[in-house]
């Protein structure tokens, strides 16, 4: 997070943390919806598919939270993640055979979208008459492949779309999505794409109206958002399989950090990638090895994500057969 540096709350333990964390959220909206459409979910994607095994399902979280500084929020401090790692490794995963729990920030990269261009309503699509749209030309292929690939995936009951912007959200979601899975076990995995803040202002103390300016000084506490890894990892979800990733802009310290993360967690494995390199390359660092992925230039479908998800399916798959860690 580029933020200002938090308070530490000495001797408080993780448990203490999370509680005042939840306890200070606002009350996610449409929770019960939410379950319900991630039980639905579940369940259709539970009974046994081609291969005559259940599907395996990711939830791949994508793109930055923000941390509001005012209830009614104008302004916010934000994370860093356009949502192209997570809407990129989604198609991977649905290409892998996986069902996929795609928890986004509202805004960011989607799924078959990469190859428009940014404004694709507008730019895609041209006026016949005054009532009457049709495709460009230039866009016509690319608007029928996402168009198709997006609905075969999401009225296929593959891909279930849900979206965050804050870090209250994200964490509640996560929460609900991984007690959820918690009984297909093994087969569930998490992809933990998304930069989270790591400070925020618990809301019983977030001032309600906008912050007036005036002052040189913007005089804001910022508490530590507890870590979450350890949560999912022991108490949510503790047979599933968990990635998550690790950024740096300084190479010289990112392994170290990833293993640190790894060891600390008990990740599965840590995407280890430097903020300039990291459509090139990403390191999956396990406790048996640091593998280095790099994207293909050779291949049409040539983004890192492809053998990063190849990979990571075959880990999870060996996994799934020896769930031991
Ligand atoms: C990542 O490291 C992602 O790969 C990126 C992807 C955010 C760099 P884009 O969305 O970029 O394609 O533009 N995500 C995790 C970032 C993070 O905040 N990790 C925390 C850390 O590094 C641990 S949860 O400490």
């Amino acid at each position: 997070m580029d933020a200002t540096k938090g308070l530490e709350v000495p001797g408080e333990t993780l448990e203490a943390e999370v509680k005042a964390f939840f306890d200070s959220a606002p009350p996610l909206q449409n929770s019960d919806r939410i379950t319900q459409q991630l039980d639905e979910f579940i369940k259709r994607n539970s009974s046994p598919s081609e291969n005559g095994k259940a599907r395996r399902i990711v939830c791949v979280t994508s793109g930055g939270t923000t941390a509001p500084l005012e209830q009614r929020c104008v302004r916010y401090v934000d994370n860093f993640s356009s949502g192209h790692r997570g809407a990129t490794s989604t198609e991977y995963f649905l290409k892998a055979g996986y069902a996929v729990i795609f928890l986004n920030r509202k805004g960011s990269f989607q799924p078959f979208c990469r190859s428009l261009p940014d404004d694709p309503l507008l730019e895609c699509f041209k006026p016949t008459d005054e009532s009457n749209i049709q495709v460009c030309e230039a866009y016509s292929e690319a608007v029928t492949r996402a168009v198709v690939d997006h609905h075969t995936a999401v009225a296929g009951g593959l891909l279930l779309k849900l979206h965050f912007n804050t870090i209250f959200e994200y964490l509640q979601m996560l929460q609900i999505i991984a007690v959820s899975l918690r009984c297909i076990g093994p087969r569930a995995m998490f992809y933990l794409a998304a930069a989270a803040s790591d400070y925020y202002v618990p809301w019983k103390e977030m001032v309600e109206h906008k912050i007036q300016s005036g002052s040189h000084l913007l005089d804001v506490k910022l508490v530590n958002v507890p870590k979450m890894l350890s949560v999912l990892r022991n108490d949510w979800a503790p047979l599933a399989f968990c990635i998550s990733f690790k950024l740096e802009t300084d190479s010289n310290i990112l392994l170290k950090k990833a293993s640190a993360a790894l060891e600390k967690y008990k990740m599965d494995a840590v995407v280890a990638n430097e903020l300039s390199s990291r459509k090139e390359q990403v390191v999956v660092v396990t406790s048996a090895e640091n593998v280095v992925v790099k994207r293909d230039k050779s291949r049409s479908d040539n983004d890192v994500e492809n053998p990063l998800i190849k990979l990571l399916s075959e880990k999870h798959a060996s996994y799934i057969e020896h769930p031991g860690r």
